[in-house]
């Protein structure tokens, strides 16, 4: 690829859509030519990047006629599964936040400093993964390389923002005494819901099953057991959450902090006796993952509790996906 790409922006108007346009804003993201689509709902509005104005234009079979080298989507799952292909066919790569093209074998499932090798594999598609996944990957990465994970038990408490512009409004109305349930079907505020996107026959969430499934792909191990309980919390930005880790082998609790402290992408914050662990509102507007609560799990062989904490919007969709774009910029 020439080192200045053309961008394509898809779901430009939303929420991970306007941060990718912040985040690409705030790396120097080289380009050539930058395209802004979404749907014909929202076509038609404009939006200033780098002091140009841009028409967002309505994405169609057509969208990708023009030369785009990197497309980066996060419209949803019905429209990627429609768009990406052609995208890809036209020439573009793909870096798609939905969870439609996660779990397929020929399309890298990528988290930069977890499994950056795998972006070289694409053909034409690169899946950006579940936000929970994202921040609880960065985490679980350096144990799993130096001790292996027998067994995992996630518990997430995620804001509103992951249902997007909506979840936000819900969280906000809800909270002035007016409950809209447009994004939820309970009110969010004031409430814990149990419930992340659709539930499955097996009894788990489709979130909870992303977790699971893609923490195997990630990792590149089935064998990791694995568990989640996905909550939806009153918190407008950032997801934290609670990771139960049983290793293969023995550690030493200082070792296995100083490894989390010296890997790519981690903030350790963890002084209880100040009061100092990973919280949402600090978390907000970052691009690191923060680990803290480090502490062994006595109840178990090799046992291992974290609290990890990131901005959902931010590392967990536009900044991982600009990260993959940068890496992709390397290789091509
Ligand atoms: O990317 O928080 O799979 O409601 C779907 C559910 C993102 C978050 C995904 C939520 C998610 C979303």
């Amino acid at each position: 690829m020439k080192n200045k790409p053309n961008l394509a922006v898809v779901g430009a108007t939303g929420l991970v859509g306007g941060t990718f346009l912040k985040v690409l804003e705030e790396r120097n993201f080289p380009y050539e030519r930058l395209y802004l689509m979404a749907s014909a709902k929202s076509a038609g509005s404009k939006i200033v990047f780098r002091g140009n104005e841009y028409l967002v234009e309505e994405l169609t079979e057509h969208s990708f006629d023009k030369p785009v080298d990197i497309a980066l989507f996060s419209a949803g799952g019905g429209t990627s599964e429609k768009f990406s292909p052609i995208a890809a066919k036209n020439g573009a790569v793909v870096v798609d936040n939905s969870s439609a093209w996660r779990m397929d074998a020929n399309v890298p499932l990528v988290v930069p400093e977890v499994n950056p090798g795998e972006i070289a594999k694409h053909k034409g598609i690169i899946a950006n993964p579940n936000c929970s996944t994202i921040q609880a990957m960065v985490a679980l990465k350096p144990l799993y390389d130096r001790y292996g994970i027998k067994r995992v038990v996630y518990s997430t408490y995620q804001s509103v923002s992951g249902t997007g512009l909506k979840g936000i409004r819900d969280l906000e109305e809800g909270l002035k005494g007016n409950d809209l349930n447009i994004a939820y079907p309970h009110p969010i505020a004031g409430n814990c819901l149990p419930h992340i996107d659709v539930f499955l026959d097996n009894g788990y969430t489709k979130e909870e099953m992303k977790m699971i499934n893609e923490t195997h792909k990630i990792l590149g191990d089935d064998k990791i057991a694995v568990t989640a309980t996905t909550v939806r919390v009153p918190v407008l930005y950032s997801h934290s959450e609670s990771i139960n880790v049983e290793l293969e082998k023995p550690f030493e609790l200082e070792e296995l902090r100083a490894l989390l402290a010296a890997a790519p992408g981690i903030v350790v914050v963890d002084d209880p006796a100040k009061n100092e662990y990973p919280l949402a509102r600090a978390a907000a507007g970052r691009d690191e993952v923060f680990v803290g609560r480090i502490r062994r799990d006595f109840s178990v062989e090799n046992g291992v509790n974290l609290w990890v904490v990131a901005d959902n919007i931010r590392k967990g969709a536009a900044t991982n996906a600009v990260q993959i774009a940068e890496k992709l910029l390397e290789i091509l």
